[in-house]
């Protein structure tokens, strides 16, 4: 009997092996992601767990997945996690596991992109700047030193996930993990190095031994089993390196990112979903949004030259997690369309029918069945279509639009015909606006005698690479040196200091007094800074400070892209003669005494050194401010309006919010009103906001405040004026709904605000967009009445548009469209 029962345990426990283990099974073909034996076309979101809080996160998750996303992506940032070598970090935002386990909790799956490059317009690509100072290194090659490094750091990764369960052959949301990121677009200058490397990276991946497929980002030489995929903003055209791959658009460019001294992007929601549409008509398997969700490049994690603090990137989730619409509503839509042809889409046979120029019929169609999907396309940048499908309908296809037919003979969707509402954002004055209190401020000179009598902590005969000294440690970096013009034959008065700097901003100060700043523009980071300067007889001390804005993050060999003064030259020219001071002894200070003595921090007790005058100092160089404020009440996003501030870093509560740069002006000219959503996009399409300052608000997270009064703390590098500087909450100011005949027309405020004014209500053939809408040749009379009777009163409402809710139905078959404009 003993034996009975030892048998029938074993045997028990060997099938439990097989069928009591919670991991999925991941594999693929040409037509699917494979999960557990079911098909499926994959739906994925890029958000990046540093760049939002915590608290932050079950939030957004939520809002991709009600936004039908099946997985969020997300790379790993290797500077953030080993800021020194050996010595890690994954508190607070750096905790992707339970970034991760969230996903999982949400009902998401996850896709793991550990690089460990990643580009991301993040400081250095996310490298550790101690990896870079390393002797013997050569980053993103087939360099021992360097492949140690990424070996190391990539297996820490892996088995953190391993530990905790993540990867979907444990039971886990990760289904797909990435290496390396992108290199196939820079790789030519790496020569068969690169070549061997990447040989190297595939086989390193394929050890870890992690039970899900693997990719590799634009890598048409990808190694077997890599799978190679594309980013940009279509992906229609590529085709995958291995027939046997799927075809998988990693990266579709859902907006653009921003620059110091640049507009703001914006990629309209018709064509985002154009592309999207594309692919999957293109035989498109899995499709990830990059960004789904920006957010926030805190403390100095913005890459560059000049990527601001702001990475909005114009995605479906505003940089403060709010709804960005009608872009998140309309891609919701589409998923849904996409989803009623999964199966079809994942198991049936594609054929393209041409129907004139630029459009095109795609059948998916499954023999076992006989169940078929269409996506009929017109890729005409300007010319509407209208096609006959005989017994499958005629169907209207507007200019660069894709329509989606069920069944093949019923449209489901449009990429052109927007039924989701438009948000018009809007930012609040804390209080209301006549009660309105200035903040009061206190301030601290930062201490820059040192520096200015050309003290600093080290020497060294030539002109250093800035990053490679500071480690990154401070954007801040004092090159001094003193010059001896006794014998001199040349005017003293009449001389000129020339400096050619590698970026990103320079002050120079010639025997303690400033004499002038400069900083890069129309994207140059290389700047010469010319200044006419007084010298005396003896010696005399040259102060010049360098700060950095971001680190280069993209190109070959972006690593190695000079920094700071580093080489020079540096030169003084009389009348009759040049003095080239290049290579005179240079005295080095790292960063500011303010930041060596945490004057950001409120909770040292800095007392004596915060003056509390009558007027703070207005257009002061290197100056502190503080000030304290009240937490907003509500549950709106918060955000500080620095208007009137020039450049520096900003804290709250001792939290870094990033760097800012109100003073910093879009150029004024290629903005127009009006924005085109066809033909092909590019990140200089349809920008806004020109001669504004590039970014004027800065998000303050909520979990960054306390109920009991916080703390502002800003370091002013230029000299700025904060009579002006204010919180606001960020909220739905307007809302429009434009909805097509046979769909709801849904409209939402947000933060508890509910609807309190119809300001346009027109059912019939309504003109123009939202905030210039018009009534078109006919209109339902009741259209007002029945668009305030649902809606007056509500945080939402949702109208049906047909003409029995607007009682026209003895108008016989009209087909109408209703707009609605509101207020929250
Ligand atoms: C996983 O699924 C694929 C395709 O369905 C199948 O070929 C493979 O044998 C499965 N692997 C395991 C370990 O079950
Ligand atoms: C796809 O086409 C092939 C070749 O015509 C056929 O054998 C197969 O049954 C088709 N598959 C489906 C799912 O329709
Ligand atoms: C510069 O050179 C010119 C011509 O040689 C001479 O006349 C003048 O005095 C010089 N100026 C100075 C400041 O040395
Ligand atoms: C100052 O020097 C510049 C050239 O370095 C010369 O063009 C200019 O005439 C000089 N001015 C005076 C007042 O000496
Ligand atoms: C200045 O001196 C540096 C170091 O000797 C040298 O590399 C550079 O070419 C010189 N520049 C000029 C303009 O003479
Ligand atoms: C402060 O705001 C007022 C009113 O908008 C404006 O006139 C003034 O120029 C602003 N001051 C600064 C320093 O930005
Ligand atoms: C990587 C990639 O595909 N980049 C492309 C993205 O789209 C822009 C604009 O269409 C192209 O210029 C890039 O080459």
């Amino acid at each position: 009997m003993s034996r009975y029962w030892t048998e029938v345990l074993v045997i028990a426990s060997l099938a439990c092996l097989y069928t009591c283990s919670l991991g999925a099974n991941i594999s693929y073909d040409s037509n699917a992601i494979i999960i557990n034996g079911e098909r499926r076309i994959i739906l994925s979101g890029a958000i990046h767990y540093p760049r939002s809080t915590v608290e932050m996160w079950p939030d957004i998750i939520q809002k991709a997945k009600d936004g039908g996303l099946d997985a969020i992506e997300s790379y790993i940032f290797w500077d953030r996690h080993e800021p020194q070598r050996r010595k890690y970090d994954f508190s607070g935002n750096l905790d992707f596991v339970k970034f991760f386990k969230l996903v999982q909790d949400a009902g998401l799956y996850a896709v793991l992109r550990i690089g460990p490059y990643v580009c991301a317009e993040w400081t250095y690509g996310g490298f550790p700047l101690w990896l870079h100072n390393l002797p013997g290194v050569q980053l993103r090659t087939d360099n021992e030193v360097y492949k140690n490094e990424m070996q190391t750091f990539t297996t820490k990764i892996v088995n953190m996930c391993k530990e905790a369960s993540l990867f979907a052959s444990q039971g886990g949301p990760i289904i797909i993990a990435q290496i390396e990121n992108e290199y196939g677009n820079i790789m030519g200058p790496y020569g068969a190095a690169g070549k061997s490397y990447i040989q190297w990276c595939a086989k390193m991946a394929v050890s870890q031994n992690i039970g899900v497929p693997w990719i590799m980002c634009q890598q048409s030489d990808a190694p077997q089993p890599m799978i190679n995929t594309c980013n940009g903003f279509y992906c229609d055209n590529f085709t995958p390196n291995n027939p046997k791959s799927p075809k998988m658009f990693t990266e579709n460019w859902t907006g653009w990112f921003k620059n110091w001294g640049g507009k703001h992007p914006f990629r309209t929601a018709e064509d985002v979903a154009f592309s999207v549409a594309r692919f999957f008509q293109t035989g498109g398997v899995f499709n990830n949004y990059y960004m789904y969700h920006g957010g926030t490049n805190f403390g100095r994690t913005a890459g560059g030259p000049y990527i601001t603090t702001s990475y909005d990137y114009n995605a479906p989730l505003d940089e403060y997690g709010n709804f960005n619409q009608p872009k998140w509503g309309h891609l919701k839509d589409l998923h849904a369309a996409l989803k009623l042809g999964e199966k079809i889409l994942t198991t049936g046979n594609r054929t393209s029918k041409q129907y004139g120029n630029n459009v095109y019929l795609t059948t998916y169609t499954n023999a076992n069945d006989g169940s078929r999907f269409c996506f009929l396309s017109n890729s005409d940048g300007s010319h509407d279509a209208n096609v006959d499908l005989q017994k499958d309908g005629k169907y209207f296809v507007p200019a660069w639009s894709v329509s989606i037919l069920e069944n093949c003979n019923k449209e489901v969707y449009n990429t052109a015909k927007v039924n989701a509402q438009t948000s018009v954002m809007v930012k609040k004055q804390v209080g209301s606006s006549r009660h309105h209190k200035r903040l009061s401020w206190v301030w601290a000179p930062e201490a820059i005698k040192d520096t200015l009598t050309g003290k600093g902590r080290f020497k060294a005969d030539l002109l250093l690479d800035q990053k490679q000294t500071t480690a990154d440690s401070s954007d801040y970096l004092w090159y001094m040196t003193s010059v001896n013009m006794n014998g001199k034959s040349s005017s003293l008065e009449n001389v000129t200091l020339r400096v050619r700097t590698q970026g990103h901003v320079l002050h120079a100060f010639v025997n303690r007094k400033f004499v002038g700043s400069q900083w890069g523009t129309n994207g140059k980071y290389s700047f010469v800074l010319e200044k006419p300067v007084s010298l005396k007889p003896g010696t005399n001390i040259i102060t010049l400070l360098s700060a950095t804005v971001g680190l280069a993050n993209y190109g070959s060999f972006f690593d190695l892209v000079p920094v700071g003064i580093v080489g020079g030259p540096i030169e003084l020219i009389g009348a009759n003669s040049t003095w080239n001071i290049s290579t005179n002894q240079w005295s080095y200070k790292v960063g500011l005494n303010g930041e060596a003595n945490q004057l950001y921090n409120p909770n040292r007790a800095h007392l004596r050194r915060w003056k509390a005058t009558q007027n703070v100092p207005v257009g002061r160089l290197m100056t502190w401010y503080k000030t304290t404020f009240k937490t907003p009440s509500g549950t709106d996003p918060v955000v500080v309006d620095l208007q009137g501030m020039g450049k520096g870093l900003a804290w709250v509560n001792g939290k870094s919010i990033g760097r800012y740069w109100p003073s910093f002006n879009a150029d004024t000219n290629g903005c127009s009103d009006s924005c085109d959503y066809r033909g092909g996009y590019f990140s200089e399409k349809c920008v806004t906001n020109c001669g504004n300052p590039t970014q004027r608000w800065y998000h303050v997270p909520r979990s960054f405040l306390k109920n009991d009064g916080n703390t502002l703390i800003l370091f002013e590098e230029f000299g700025g004026n904060p009579l002006n500087v204010s919180f606001q909450t960020v909220t739905v100011g307007t809302v429009c709904g434009n909805a097509y005949e046979g769909h709801e027309l849904d409209l939402s405020c947000q933060g508890g605000q509910t609807i309190s004014e119809i300001k346009f209500a027109s059912y019939g053939d309504p003109q123009g967009k939202c905030g210039s809408f018009k009534k078109g040749s006919w209109e339902a009379s009741s259209s007002f009445s029945v668009v305030e009777n649902a809606c007056i009163g509500r945080e939402s409402c949702s109208v049906s548009v047909s003409s029995a809710t607007f009682g026209t139905s003895n108008l016989g078959s009209v087909n109408g469209r209703l707009a609605v404009e509101a207020v929250c």
